[in-house]
């Protein structure tokens, strides 16, 4: 299989340059990659988690988004180079809607953006996608907000997006209480341990949108599972540990965390009632190649997210290898290696 980015992250990003002037900014954004998930929210319309997570900004994959004030009645939203439509737009708008608020704004905006990779394949694509809106929404509608609060305002477009305002490892603190307490109390912060340098194996088996949304599998599960609670329990021992492993530079620690704390929401949702699974044969075919690789004495540890893609955990000396290694098994998978990649920036001479 071959993989073909959906736009060149330097053509897209060119476009969005020669667009921009007053009232108008781009920003770019990386995807990231959550080592202890997010999976599960106490409050669906301010976008509160059951549990923190813990995440790695990737450098591949990025979203490059501008957002222009305008005069029409409406928000427009161009996506990929189509006009956007259904329930992508919907979520665009009420985003704006919530920046325009907080702004005491009015104009509505047109939004252009483009992601390098794909979109909504559990690979991240909302992440980086509301935290480059986050950050040029907010920088067009003149608002000033620091990396916590704009982690805040990112976080309700996408939860995952908070940790992407931040480049290497990122925790995003479920915080504490409901309402204006709860929403002030979680954000995502840098913590640190870029040192460690590791790289990931993104093992692509299928780039096609998943059919059921990250957003309904997580309710699903919250809602149904009988497993559910026991996974947010060990979660947050999985949070503790995670840290203190990234702390002491520990791979074959994070790894381990990462792999069962990935594999136990998976049994959240295999266990939902009716069940969401995202893993398909070619996800355990790579799976298999992990444990192999272990078997072999590579510090190789898998992880995945709402969709059938797996990342390898591995350290950047070994990541040919194990790249190598995932190629081999068949036309069925091809990869890309990422590494610790930078937080959300707004392009050269936009914003205000
Ligand atoms: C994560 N995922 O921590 C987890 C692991 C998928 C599996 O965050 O409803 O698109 O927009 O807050 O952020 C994907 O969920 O969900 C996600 P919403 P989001 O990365």
């Amino acid at each position: 299989m071959t993989f073909t980015p959906a736009v060149p992250a330097d053509r897209a990003a060119d476009r969005v340059r020669a667009a921009t002037g007053p009232d108008e900014a781009a920003a770019l954004a990386y995807p990231n990659i959550a080592l202890v998930k997010y999976w599960g929210k106490r409050d669906e319309s301010l976008f509160l988690p059951v549990t923190s997570s813990l995440s790695m900004t990737l450098d591949i994959f990025p979203t490059t988004t501008t957002v222009r004030l305008i005069d029409g009645p409406a928000d427009t939203v161009e996506f990929n180079g189509a006009t956007a439509t259904g329930s992508a737009r919907t979520r665009i708008e009420r985003f704006l809607d919530l920046v325009r608020t907080t702004a005491g704004r009015t104009e509505r905006a047109m939004v252009v953006t483009a992601n390098a990779g794909p979109t909504g394949a559990g690979l991240a694509s909302s992440a980086s996608g509301f935290a480059a809106l986050a950050t040029a929404a907010a920088a067009a509608y003149g608002l000033e907000l620091d990396g916590r609060a704009l982690s805040r305002l990112a976080r309700r477009g996408s939860g995952s997006a908070s940790r992407s305002l931040f480049g290497g490892f990122v925790v995003w603190h479920a915080g504490e209480g409901d309402g204006a307490v709860g929403d002030r109390s979680s954000y995502a912060e840098p913590i640190g341990g870029d040192e460690l340098d590791p790289a990931l194996v993104v093992a692509v088996v299928n780039q096609t949108a998943k059919a059921v949304s990250s957003r309904e599998a997580m309710r699903r599960t919250t809602a149904t599972s009988p497993c559910y609670r026991s996974w947010a329990d060990s979660s947050m021992t999985d949070f503790t540990e995670m840290r203190a492993a990234i702390a002491r530079q520990d791979l074959p620690a994070i790894g381990e965390i990462a792999e069962r704390n990935a594999l136990g929401m998976h049994a959240t949702m295999l266990t939902a009632r009716p069940a969401v699974r995202y893993l398909s044969p070619h996800s355990l075919a790579v799976l298999d190649a992990v444990l192999a690789l272990r078997a072999d004495g590579i510090t190789a540890y898998a992880t995945i997210d709402a969709g059938p893609n797996v990342k390898v955990l591995c350290t950047r000396a070994d990541a040919p290898h194990v790249a190598a290694t995932i190629d081999g098994l068949g036309d069925f998978v091809t990869t890309r290696t990422a590494h610790i990649g930078p937080g959300a920036t707004l392009l050269p001479d936009t914003g205000r």
